[in-house]
């Protein structure tokens, strides 16, 4: 099988549960209840998620896939303009999407390797076996680890240019402040030109953006109400999942849809791990997620802020997603 590289692991094989059980306590300790987002990706919430990517109602994949599947050949040769590449993909997932680059890119025999990146290490080892399969000329070296751990591992071994891939609105899971430091941070670790090709979902009806959040099979509900489980599981607590419920609402002033899980009733809960015992109100909620939605001008805003430059704008038919192609 291909190499892999996993950073996710301490060296005493002891994972970062500590980290959670911290994030958990300072999130159900304040005033406002918050969790963050990040932590849906476990393995059932990452199956969780491949399920939403496949709904009627959540655009955001079939809108992607279209920018991808019109640009790719435009793609791929403003990728390779500045000769050989490592095409580095943040949060590849089964990088369904990606895979239409890959094929691009392979089929212009262009110069360049592979290197996914994902948090979950099984992600890894199938997408591994499937290029294998699919694209056996590619080289590919996945990484499993943290965004940041990752670029560093990269900074330390592998010379050259890079191009980086941000896809599937991934950036509209931070606040402003956050996307800031995060998109500075993935600057500071690119040189004169490389690139960043990043994936924002468009602001567009409300009512199709709330409809995405909200699908009818409750898969999204499932997303979310896992995170309770996930506490549960890892942290050694009690809470009783029945007893909370989905709700998601757009603000079309701010761009931004917001998940919760709201208490049904009032309620005290044990969360072992974290040493703590937390009391519900009978309908208080527990933020879970932002996801925002931009503007083009935001976008330019924001790369301007973070020392990128706007290469291209990559739409779907509708323009209701960008890719946007950066340059540093
Ligand atoms: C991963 N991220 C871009 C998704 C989004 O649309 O914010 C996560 C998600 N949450 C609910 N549905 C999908």
């Amino acid at each position: 099988t291909a190499p892999m590289i996993d950073l996710s692991r301490h060296q005493d094989g002891s994972s970062d549960t500590s980290a959670f059980a911290r994030d958990v306590a300072e999130g159900l300790s304040t005033k406002y209840k918050t969790l963050p987002s990040r932590y849906f990706y476990d393995g059932t919430g990452s199956r969780l998620f491949q399920q939403i990517m496949d709904l009627p109602e959540y655009y955001l994949t079939r809108s992607e896939l279209e920018v991808l599947t019109q640009n790719k050949k435009n793609m791929a040769g403003q990728f390779s303009q500045g000769g050989p590449f490592h095409l580095i993909d943040l949060g590849a997932g089964d990088a369904l999407k990606t895979k239409l680059l890959l094929q691009e890119l392979t089929a212009q025999q262009r110069n360049f390797d592979y290197v996914p990146v994902d948090i979950s290490k099984d992600a890894m080892l199938e997408l591994s076996d499937s290029l294998q399969q699919e694209l056996p000329q590619l080289k590919v070296e996945a990484v499993v680890g943290e965004y940041f751990q990752a670029l560093e591992w990269l900074q330390e071994n592998k010379d050259g240019r890079k191009v980086v891939l941000f896809l599937g609105s991934n950036i509209g899971n931070f606040k402003a402040e956050e996307s800031i430091t995060f998109l500075q941070s993935i600057r500071s670790y690119l040189h004169a030109g490389d690139q960043l090709l990043m994936g924002v979902d468009l602001r567009k009806d409300p009512g199709v953006i709330l409809k995405a959040y909200n699908d009818e099979a409750g898969i999204t509900a499932a997303f979310n109400l896992n995170l309770l489980d996930r506490i549960n599981r890892e942290l050694g607590a009690d809470f009783n999942v029945d007893q909370f419920c989905h709700h998601a609402i757009y603000n079309p002033l701010e761009g931004v849809m917001r998940s919760f899980l709201v208490s049904k009733q009032a309620q005290d809960v044990h969360i072992s791990e974290a040493g703590l015992t937390v009391h519900f109100d009978a309908w208080e909620a527990i933020h879970t997620e932002n996801s925002y939605k931009y503007s083009i001008p935001q976008v330019e805003e924001l790369g301007r802020q973070c020392g990128f430059a706007v290469d291209t704008v990559f739409y779907d038919r509708q323009k209701g997603f960008a890719d946007v192609l950066f340059s540093v």
